[in-house]
């Protein structure tokens, strides 16, 4: 030190600061910067997962709750594979099953916007969870509708909350009608439906746009970002009996719950001919988690039909980006001009499925993440600890 103050003033009457102090702040600021990098790198991504429950929303819902890359700030509800009520309290017992007692859920819209609601046991049983009995629901449900959760949310983190819809999107909808600075204000939305090519409920139609297309059309119009998860990527993902035989080998209770569950989901698909059952609402909570799932996404313009006698919920995705208008010209109409289309997707192509599906078994395999006491008596909703 004494080297230090034999050093001449400058100016200001202030040394000079030496090369050590110099070689010291600079680390210090590396480390702010790395250490700032690293708490940006390893806080979750907050998220609202709107479902209708369901096999594959059941195993969607497991995965959020076990992967720490998440927050699932709340579960919302909508009329889909099953009727609101059922797909509410099967809610309820997911979020129990996995510990998630500080997680509210709500229930939402009971049919779809205009038309009437198509619900799918065959697919998932007549008690959404492929005939799994779990224990009745202690958590109370939140008193307040799904959309106004939505909102409430989303409002009090702007900027901040990713949707991740994965039933018809009649709640998102519905909460964009209400409140339209929701727009701005919604991170991003990750939702599982539709399709490039085919369908699952019509030759050109996916189950979740199809059961409410106008509610889609909103969704797609409201500029917020969206990735669309269609069957084009969860047609790569299968859980096939491999992988239920790993699930069934595990003591965690989450894996036996969804090895029992998949079990029928796997039967139905087995019986269209398939390897396994299609991950489709998992991949939108692996994609909402980590975009590098897919190693092929293209952005598009995406247009839902609300009005074909053949083509009702179809996703027309356009990635040229342009549309041809037609001008008048006497007693016809002539091409032209082009106009340019902005994106209002992203659609992933092509799916890494064995690194996904390694994922999800290895986070549904491990212990309950969030197991906390259940709360007293009462049995109500416990308070957020956040
Ligand atoms: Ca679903």
């Amino acid at each position: 030190m004494v080297d230090e103050l034999a050093k001449p003033v400058n100016q200001l009457g202030t040394r000079p600061p030496s090369i050590r102090w110099k070689v010291l702040a600079c680390g210090m600021l590396w480390l702010c910067a790395v250490a700032g990098n690293l708490a940006w790198a390893a806080s979750p991504r907050r998220v609202i997962l709107d479902v209708d429950p369901g096999i594959d929303d059941a195993m969607a819902l497991l995965l959020a709750f076990q992967s720490p890359e998440l927050q699932v700030e709340a579960v919302t509800v909508v009329a889909g594979n099953v009727p609101v009520e059922l797909g509410a309290e099967n809610a309820l017992k997911l979020a129990e099953l996995a510990g998630a007692w500080n997680v509210p859920v709500a229930r939402g819209a009971e049919r779809p916007l205009l038309r009437r609601l198509t619900t799918a046991e065959a697919v998932h049983g007549e008690n959404g969870l492929g005939g799994l009995e779990l224990p009745a629901p202690k958590k109370a449900l939140d008193p307040r509708h799904a959309v106004e959760v939505i909102v409430q949310t989303v409002r009090a983190h702007p900027g901040e909350i990713t949707l991740v819809p994965v039933g018809p999107l009649t709640n998102v909808a519905l909460a964009l009608r209400q409140a339209p600075d929701l727009r701005t204000k919604v991170r991003e939305i990750v939702l599982m439906g539709g399709a490039v090519h085919g369908g699952n409920v019509t030759p050109v139609a996916e189950a979740n746009i199809h059961n409410d297309a106008e509610a889609a059309q909103i969704v797609f119009g409201s500029g917020i970002p969206i990735v669309m998860v269609g069957l084009d990527a969860t047609s790569q993902v299968v859980l096939t009996r491999q992988h239920l035989a790993r699930l069934r080998e595990s003591s965690s209770p989450l894996a036996k719950a969804v090895a029992s569950m998949a079990e029928h989901y796997v039967r139905f698909y087995e019986g269209q001919g398939r390897q396994g059952a299609l991950m489709h609402d998992p991949l939108a909570v692996g994609l909402a988690m980590d975009r590098t799932f897919a190693t092929l996404i293209q952005p598009a313009h995406v247009s839902v039909e609300t009005r074909g006698e053949f083509t009702y919920g179809q996703t027309v995705v356009n990635f040229s980006l342009q549309r041809t208008l037609t001008s008048p010209r006497g007693d016809r109409d002539t091409i032209g001009p082009v106009i340019r289309l902005e994106p209002n997707a992203q659609i992933p192509l092509q799916i890494d499925a064995e690194r996904f599906l390694t994922l999800f078994l290895d986070r549904i395999t491990a212990p309950p993440r969030l197991a906390t006491p259940s709360p007293s008596a009462t049995g109500g909703t416990a308070k957020r600890s956040s």
